[in-house]
């Protein structure tokens, strides 16, 4: 197959992504991130000293612990009451007070650090300096020279071997030296022996929560020079090369059970590791993590060209270059969508916990917002890149997680709300709490474990997988029963005229955003909760189809879809956020929550419901195009679906405005110098939403066909992908030029009928013009109910969209297709 051989020559040439710097970091945020799920570390490449900053993923506050309110119960009707009399502030007030019984979840804590202090003998400053990360194959090096001397250091995180590496070597042998310490905020017992740095930490209390866990972190040196045990350090000399092997661990187990030993586990950890050279567990590490991360490829325009210019400038000023040049630097475009597929690699991989706020990065006693998972959108934003992105196995952890919270949630939803099923709110952590936290502003959201899983619906679609299916399909029935007994219908003598009879979720919040004229957040049937509630049950309906399940008892979600409320277009001819028409058009609120429903949801099409898409539109003009950096990744995704290219590219563009590393907090996201999303605060669900926004520029698959290039701006001409995954369990590889595909391979992994979508015509063997429907339901396009439209809108005008053509090909399991223009 002649065109997959060549994409697949030319992918090479992407595959060369490096972040890397002409001197050490100074700052956490210039350091650079490895990561192998288990551990994480940042590497700051010093010379005198090296710090390699550790995280292990398990190391939280507290203990096992739940946050359920046994009050909310009494006080529900009251609240419900108060909502749809349109006294919301009163029954915020009764919220506040009675369902927020706290704790508000434990935080992510920081492990230590490993120190390195370097001993030149002599004294020179080092020159040739150059640290890098390399996306190919996941090392982490420093290189320079004193005295004469080459030094190099390379640091990498094994997935293959469940450790932390370090390889020390020089050119001139037996003139390395070094001491080993280990550091750090937290109580930590140290001892030395037989070349192995033993430190015990403590975690801490919080709110009340006993810490209970210990961490282990083994740190052994081995060398061929002299090694010197000190009572807490280890100290080499006349040595040529070391190498040095982090483990860590705790006695965490899972949410409830804390009984594991840390010390067992570091020792099974090291008895694998030893027998194994340095070269041996290089090797096993790199083709651990190629296996995933060779999936897919990107190159843009002449970026490889592009990129030997602009590669040429250290990353940071590149970064800076990127703006200041208007964003011709394409080969940006690509690193930045691999260096979110990097992330997830080495932040969330099966067995593990998932990439949580700061995927498993963190160094402070204190993280923003614990470094917690928040899933009013920001934990659901770390796994957009997966399925599209091609690395379906990261979300292993999230989908334990979900499963975790299923049980947990359903005490909650029993205890707070006399209940079925399972519910979550805007917030968990380790302990997999499934009560509100903060506050009713914040945490008054019970969809936040619906939401997670419709992720368990979007993996059935992109890979067909019916085992996984029946797996989790109690767990979404689950979700679906909670917002059965939840929601309550919308009353006649309600506020909100016009609603009586919907089906609405009460009390919820749409997120962290109140309407014009209320001074709450606090509401019933927010526009997302209306449009996650439509894609649970009709998820859980379409699963049951395929399970041949639940044939008799499906009326009842039948009948409450038909009941919910539809969507609205508002007098600023936008999407209504609320029930009520309340937005503001001058509002630029980060949080877009009502437009759930054209990303990551598929409830807005522009074939199906012009006038919706028009409304989400005008939405995005309203809020505008800067945001915290999440925001913005987001922005991108829905710029994307939008299918407008250029815009997304401008968001790309704003979500790469540089942010200097001693930026702690601020308005306006951006990017810190070691390409680290910045909120700011750094947060790495922007990394993850702009990958997957990169992604969805080129492919989509959620609005009933493989649509190829949906979204690509002018500046992106002419380029190149390979392995991104569609619905339907395609993989599709491209290549473009002038704006338009000239052929892409396609690669079935199940079978069934493959509808392709083009704004060219396109021809291949046995390709027919698409008719009807399509025959495969996993292109299914969500069937909505009719929007209503604000009686004060006047006519707008619809936005158009360029013409498509669709064809169908009958595929099967195993074969590769190939179209052509
Ligand atoms: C939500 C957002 C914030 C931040 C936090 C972790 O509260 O509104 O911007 O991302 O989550």
């Amino acid at each position: 197959m002649m065109l997959a051989v060549c994409l697949t020559a030319l992918s090479a040439t992407a595959q060369q992504h490096k972040l890397w710097y002409d001197k050490p970091a100074t700052h956490w945020l210039e350091a650079l991130p490895i990561g192998n799920s288990h551990l994480g570390a940042m590497v700051y490449g010093g010379t005198d000293s090296e710090e390699i900053q550790l995280n292990e993923e398990t190391f939280w506050s507290g203990s096992p612990h739940h946050n359920n309110s046994e009050e909310a119960k009494t006080h529900l009707q009251e609240v419900r009451d108060l909502i749809f009399a349109g006294k919301e502030m009163e029954a915020h007030e009764i919220i506040d007070k009675h369902f927020f019984k706290g704790p508000h979840g434990m935080r992510f804590l920081p492990l230590g650090s490993v120190k390195l202090s370097f001993d030149y003998q002599g004294q020179t400053v080092p020159v040739d300096y150059r640290r890098e990360l390399s996306l190919a194959d996941a090392l982490c090096t420093t290189t320079y020279e004193a005295n004469g001397i080459k030094y190099e250091r390379t640091v990498f995180a094994s997935q293959a071997d469940n450790a932390i590496v370090v390889h020390l070597k020089v050119d001139k042998e037996g003139t390395l030296a070094f001491n080993l310490g280990f550091d750090s905020q937290l109580q930590a017992e140290q001892h030395v022996s037989n070349h192995q740095l033993t430190a015990v930490v403590k975690n801490v209390e919080q709110e009340g929560i006993p810490g209970q866990l210990t961490a282990e972190a083994c740190i052994i040196v081995s060398t061929e020079g002299e090694t010197v045990d000190g009572s807490k350090s280890i100290t080499v000399c006349n040595a040529t090369t070391a190498t040095i092997y982090i483990v860590a661990a705790t006695n965490f187990i899972d949410y409830q059970n804390i009984s594991g030993d840390p010390t067992v586990k570091n020792l099974q950890t090291m008895t694998s590791l030893k027998g194994k050279s340095y070269e041996q567990l290089r090797d096993r590490h790199i083709k651990a993590y190629q296996a995933q991360y060779d999936r897919v490829s990107l190159t843009l325009g002449q970026s490889a060209a592009s990129a030997n210019g602009t590669t040429r400038l250290p990353t940071d000023q590149r970064l800076a270059a990127f703006a200041k040049n208007g964003g011709t630097d394409l080969d940006m475009v690509s690193l930045m969508m691999q260096y979110g597929r990097y992330l997830l690699i080495s932040s969330s991989q099966p067995g593990g916990q998932p990439a949580n706020l700061q995927g498993v990065w963190n160094d402070k006693m204190d993280a923003p917002w614990d470094s917690k998972y928040t899933i009013n959108i920001n934990a659901e934003m770390n796994y957009w890149p997966a399925l599209v992105g091609n690395l379906a196995e990261t979300q292993q952890p999230l989908f334990s997680m979900i499963r975790d919270l299923s049980k947990t949630g359903t005490k909650t939803a029993q205890t707070m709300y006399g209940c079925d099923g399972w519910v979550a709110h805007h917030n968990t952590d380790l302990w997999r709490i499934a009560g509100p936290v903060d506050g009713t502003t914040w945490g008054m959201f019970p969809t936040g474990g619906a939401w997670l899983t419709t992720h368990l619906w979007q993996h059935y679609l992109f890979t067909g997988d019916k085992q996984f299916l029946t797996e989790y399909y109690p767990i979404m029935k689950g979700a679906a029963d909670f917002l059965l007994s939840y929601m309550e219908p919308y009353p006649e003598a309600g506020e909100v005229k016009g609603a009586a009879g919907w089906l609405v979720t009460v009390p919820t919040v749409s997120p962290e955003h109140g309407p014009k004229g209320k001074s709450t957040t606090v509401t019933a049937g927010s526009t997302m909760d209306n449009q996650i509630v439509f894609d649970v049950l009709s998820q859980l309906i379409q699963a049951a189809k395929v399970l041949g399940k639940d044939e008799g008892s499906l009326r009842v979600y039948q009948k409450a879809l038909s009941k919910l409320a539809p969507m609205q277009i508002g007098r600023y001819g936008q999407l209504q956020e609320w029930l009520i028409d309340g937005d503001d058009p001058k509002d630029e609120h980060r949080h877009i929550s009502h437009l759930y429903g054209l990303y990551p949801s598929n409830q807005i099409s522009p074939y199906s419901h012009p006038e919706l898409f028009t409304a989400a539109a005008n939405t995005l003009n309203q809020r505008g195009d800067m945001a915290t950096g999440w925001s913005l990744g987001w922005k991108i995704n829905f710029w994307a679906r939008m299918l407008d290219g250029n815009h997304a590219y401008q968001i790309f563009k704003n979500l790469l405005t540089v942010i200097p590393a001693t930026t702690e907090w601020g308005p306006r996201g951006g990017t810190y110098p070691n390409l680290f999303d910045a909120h700011p605060p750094f947060q790495i669900d922007g990394n993850f939403g702009c990958a997957a926004g990169i992604c969805e520029m080129l492919l989509q698959s959620h609005d009933g066909a493989v649509h190829l290039l949906p979204a690509l701006p002018d500046a992106w001409s002419e380029g190149q992908v390979t392995g991104l995954r569609a619905r339907g369990g395609f993989i599709v590889d491209m290549r473009w030029k002038d704006g338009a595909i000239q052929e892409t391979v396609i690669k079935s992994t199940i079978g069934g009928t493959l509808r392709v979508r083009s704004y060219v015509p396109l021809h291949g063997a046995h390709l027919r013009p698409a008719t009807g429907e399509c025959p495969n339901p996993l292109f299914a396009p969500a069937v909505i109910q009719q929007p209503l439209q604000s009686a004060e809108l006047s006519d707008f005008p619809l936005l158009q969209v360029k013409n498509v053509y669709e064809y169908d090909l009958d595929t099967k399991p195993g074969q590769t297709y190939r179209l052509k223009i």
